[in-house]
């Protein structure tokens, strides 16, 4: 009797997956944390837009006291960096929070966080979703991930 349900409750479960729009998705996050514990340290990841667009609208962490979004950008020969409040990601688009360019600033991150080797961020998105992401805490003097992601881009030309 058993096998003749399976195929009839599975069904409406796999037309429902076919039918979802692609959600706008976070990966690769990390966190470079500041030698100096008065300093704040610094955030990147990549935001890849889902079918729809939509636009950052700030992240929240339980593991500092504060995060804010920069822009970096040279102003007359000297790099500085302001807050940004809105970051748009386009459908299908890729927008990467990366050193030099757009990044997380994260005030006093929590000691526990930092034993552990990773934080949990919750990024805001404009249509309402909140988006759970564990970013990897990069101790100073240790190279990001980033710095392994330009060097195989290199290798490839
Ligand atoms: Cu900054």
């Amino acid at each position: 009797m058993r096998a003749y349900f399976i195929p009839i409750v599975l069904a409406p479960l796999m037309l429902s997956a076919c039918g979802d729009p692609a959600p706008t998705y976070i990966d690769q996050a990390w966190v470079r944390l500041s030698p100096n514990k008065d300093m704040p340290s610094s955030g990147y990841f990549v935001a890849h837009g889902g079918d729809a667009d939509t636009a950052l609208r700030g992240v929240l962490t339980d593991y500092a006291l504060k995060v804010e979004m920069h822009e970096s950008m040279s102003e007359g020969g000297k790099m500085t960096m302001k807050p940004i409040d809105n970051v748009p990601i386009p459908a299908r688009s890729k927008v990467a929070f990366a050193p030099g360019g757009k990044h997380l600033m994260l005030w006093g991150v929590n000691d526990t966080a930092i034993g552990r080797g990773k934080m949990t961020l919750t990024f805001l998105l404009a249509n309402g979703d909140r988006l759970l992401v564990d970013a990897v805490i990069q101790k100073p003097g240790v190279a990001g991930p980033a710095t392994a992601a330009m060097a195989e881009d290199h290798s490839e030309h």
